[in-house]
């Protein structure tokens, strides 16, 4: 049995300080909802979603030993003007270094931690490397609520955070209750904001989105050779991603604080980002100026197409 203060000294000590930790079922409630979404062909032609969905829901088919799952988020902001250019936007997410590999990093330090304290002990670093319902997990670990835009909001950084799971073999002596989640709690209240500012219609209802309608869905994982006109026509400026539901919500007004985490400071060349500088890049300038970037995923043959005029 794991002391739950072990657990918190061990992220205290690699900067971590919003997290949870519950038990394998505590998914079960989302199957429905998460089946209801994939049939509606929300997921456009992410046919990772679908593969594997019942894993989603389910940390113990997803690793048989688990016993007690971790959920962390790390605050990213950089500042509301980082990332935003002229003529240019990236997601805030997407200025530093990966996150993938930051917080993984981090919960594998963690795990190697407790394993010198705890005989036996054996876990598993998950950052979206895995199929995992990551903010319904956040939300019945006690770590905030999803707004209708769909994101984890938390009350240390509202949504900008991203979130990872550390999966453990042991119990846990204390597990955190959840947090009531937006539609039964009303946290947004009468707010639409999200909704309203959706220039493509993409949050279709309150914390449902169509990714085939969302900005963030056609310039990050979207590979055809070009976008469709009505994100052409919508996209005002977003080069990469796209920050429209979260610039507007109240709760960032309220709870927004710069990240102290100097692997998400923005990296030079996206602090006022330019169209002329992606346009102009070669292949091999980029992948040594984004080396560790989760720009680099997305390429910069599709990041050019993003921003055809
Ligand atoms: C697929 C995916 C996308 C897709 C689809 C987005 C989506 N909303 O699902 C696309 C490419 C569009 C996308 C975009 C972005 N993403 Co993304 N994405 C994911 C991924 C890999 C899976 C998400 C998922 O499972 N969706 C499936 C649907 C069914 O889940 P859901 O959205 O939570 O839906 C729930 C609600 O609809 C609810 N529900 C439905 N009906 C009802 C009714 C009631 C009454 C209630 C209470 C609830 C309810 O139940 C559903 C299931 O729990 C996760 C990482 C992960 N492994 O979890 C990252 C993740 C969600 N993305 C993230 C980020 C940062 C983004 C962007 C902000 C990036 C950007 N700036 O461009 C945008 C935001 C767009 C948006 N508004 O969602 C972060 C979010 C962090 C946070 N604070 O929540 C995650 C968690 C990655 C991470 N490890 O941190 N993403
Ligand atoms: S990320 Fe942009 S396009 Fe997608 S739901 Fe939010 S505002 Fe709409
Ligand atoms: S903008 Fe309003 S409706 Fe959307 S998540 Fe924030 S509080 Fe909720």
């Amino acid at each position: 049995m794991i002391p739950r203060t072990d657990i918190q000294k061990q992220l205290n000590d690699v900067g971590i300080t919003q997290w949870g930790v519950l038990t394998t079922d505590a998914l079960k409630n989302e199957a429905q909802r998460l089946t209801a979404w994939l049939e509606a062909g929300h997921h456009a032609d992410m046919d990772w979603m679908p593969r594997h969905a019942e894993k989603r829901v389910s940390p113990s088919d997803l690793w048989e030993g688990v016993q007690s799952v971790v959920v962390v988020a790390v605050n990213y902001f950089p500042g509301w003007e980082a990332g935003q250019g002229d003529d240019l936007k990236i997601a805030r997410y997407a200025l530093g270094k990966d996150y993938h590999k930051v917080i993984r990093r981090k919960l594998g330090k963690v795990l190697k931690a407790l394993q010198a304290e705890h005989e036996g002990l054996e876990g598993r670093p998950f950052v979206d490397s895995a199929p995992l319902l990551e903010k319904a997990l956040a939300v019945q670990a006690g770590l905030g609520w999803q707004g209708k835009h769909s994101l984890l909001i938390t009350k240390e950084a509202g949504s900008w955070v991203m979130l990872g799971a550390l999966f453990l073999n042991q119990a846990v002596d204390a597990y955190t209750s959840p947090h009531e989640n937006t539609l039964e709690s009303g946290h947004c209240g009468t707010c639409t904001r999200c909704i309203t500012a959706c220039p493509t219609e993409a949050i279709v209802s309150p914390t449902v989105v169509d990714s085939r309608r969302c900005i963030a869905y056609w310039t990050i994982e979207n590979g055809d050779d070009a976008l469709p006109d009505f994100i052409q026509d919508n996209q005002q400026d977003w080069g990469f991603g796209c920050d429209i539901c979260q610039d507007v919500c109240p709760w960032n007004l309220k709870f927004s604080n710069v990240t102290e985490e100097p692997a998400f400071a923005p990296r030079a060349v996206l602090a006022h980002p330019n169209r002329a500088y992606f346009q102009s890049l070669s292949e091999a300038a980029f992948a040594q100026a984004f080396e560790n970037s989760p720009l680099r995923r997305t390429g910069l043959r599709r990041i050019q197409r993003n921003i055809m005029l």
